[in-house]
């Protein structure tokens, strides 16, 4: 854990969110200024920079992440497919717009039109 970090802090329950999954492992929460009329934030709680600082012990973990995201898309709001679905973005870096430097992946979605910024 790092003690500096903002989403940390949210998984240390030191900052509030408005969460909407919490596990051992993950954390997912409402963004504060969201891009979309579903946008969620889904963490794991341990600190990772971003995907760039994957590696290959990462891959169990990273898999698990992976699968929880659609169960919290289609538990919070977004439609079913096939009209429904979500996007699922992680920023990596400055070139990415990256701007929190814990890994998060943005899960989208809702009725359209929204933007896709985030
Ligand atoms: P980015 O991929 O690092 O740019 O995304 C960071 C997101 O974190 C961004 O969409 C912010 O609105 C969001 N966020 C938040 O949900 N809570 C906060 O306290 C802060 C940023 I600071």
């Amino acid at each position: 854990m790092s003690h500096d970090c903002l989403f940390c802090k949210i998984a240390r329950h030191e900052i509030p969110a408005r969460i909407v999954h919490e596990d051992d492992e993950f954390l997912a929460f409402h963004d504060i200024n969201p891009a979309a009329p579903v946008h969620l934030l889904l963490i794991p709680k341990h600190h990772v920079a971003s995907l760039a600082k994957i590696g290959p012990a990462d891959g169990d973990w990273l898999a698990r992440m992976l699968r929880l995201a659609p169960e919290i898309a289609f538990g919070n709001g977004c439609n079913p497919l096939p009209a429904g679905g979500f996007r699922l973005v992680a920023n990596t870096g400055a070139e990415g717009g990256q701007e929190i430097d814990h890994l998060h992946f943005h899960i989208l979605g809702g009725e359209r039109p929204w933007s896709n910024r985030a």
